[in-house]
């Protein structure tokens, strides 16, 4: 099964700032992470960053038929995007919205999400630890393990 993890504006920047909000793992690190996680569950882990709010429902658009399933992390995108909602509900594919940070003990303008409601679950506050959680959840959800 192949899996894409997407993560939206400024995450390429993990690591170098900001380190108390979004730790000390670089995107570069967090990838391999997801591909070796995913490997050992039998996932085939495809990852991708983009800044661009257009170029996310691309992806998005290119995953239908492709991926079982997404892993994304909209960043800002998350409180603001309804392309990114429609996008998600175009592809029908299973998508687990996933936050380094814990969005609900920050800024009010960040306890919004208007992507939740059309995702499986959501994943937030456990920093780099959260990608292969979320992957652990997306591999049960797509294997029908109830746990
Ligand atoms: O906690 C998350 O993962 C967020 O998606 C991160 C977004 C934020 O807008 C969301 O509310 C929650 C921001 C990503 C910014 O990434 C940076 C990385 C390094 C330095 C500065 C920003």
């Amino acid at each position: 099964m192949n899996i894409l993890v997407l993560n939206g504006p400024n995450l390429n920047l993990l690591g170098t700032r900001e380190p108390a909000i979004y730790g000390h793992t670089t995107l570069p690190e967090i990838e391999a992470a997801c591909v070796a996680h995913g490997a050992a569950l039998g996932l085939s882990v495809t990852c991708a960053q983009s800044n661009v709010e257009g170029a996310l429902v691309d992806h998005l658009h290119a995953a239908r038929g492709t991926v079982a399933g997404v892993v994304l992390n909209a960043g800002a995108y998350t409180h603001s995007s309804i392309a990114l909602r429609d996008a998600i509900t175009a592809t029908a594919l299973p998508v687990i919205e996933l936050h380094l940070s814990n969005t609900h003990a920050r800024e009010a303008f960040r306890h919004v999400s208007l992507i939740a409601p059309v995702c499986i679950g959501v994943i937030q506050g456990f920093g780099a630890r959260g990608y292969p959680l979320a992957l652990t959840a997306l591999h049960g959800h797509l294997t029908g393990d109830t746990a």
